[in-house]
């Protein structure tokens, strides 16, 4: 009786540590679209890789690619039918108009860098 006990609490502990790390790293991955937001494109990924903007708002995202890979070289949304080139170190500019409400990702043009924008 005591061990099955002690072993539901080790479940409910490791239930709790993958929850703590689980969500609380996808939320550190996010930001908060605030004025302006510089995306940063380096090694295979998008930093940050989660974006969050007001929906019903249109909205310019800086894109700043770091990684000479031809594999950077398109920044796309299919969703909205939007494919902009980013020049290695500079910084681009992308307009997005406003967006209803939902999750848009966006990915390089081979979709091996992805990301999620969220309109809110
Ligand atoms: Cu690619």
């Amino acid at each position: 009786m005591i061990s099955a006990l002690i072993n539901i609490a080790g479940l409910l502990l490791i239930a709790a540590i993958v929850w703590w790390f689980w969500i609380a790293g996808k939320k550190s991955s996010g930001e908060r679209y605030q004025e302006s937001l510089v995306i940063r494109v380096n090694d295979g990924v998008y930093e940050p890789d989660h974006i969050t903007v007001p929906a019903g708002q249109a909205v310019v995202l800086q894109f700043l690619r770091e990684d000479p890979s031809p594999c950077a070289e398109y920044v796309v949304f299919s969703d909205l039918d939007i494919s902009t080139r980013l020049p290695v170190h500079e910084t681009v500019e992308v307009k997005l108009p406003a967006l209803e409400a939902g999750e848009y990702p966006f990915t390089c043009q081979m979709k091996m860098y992805r990301g999620l924008l969220v309109a809110e």
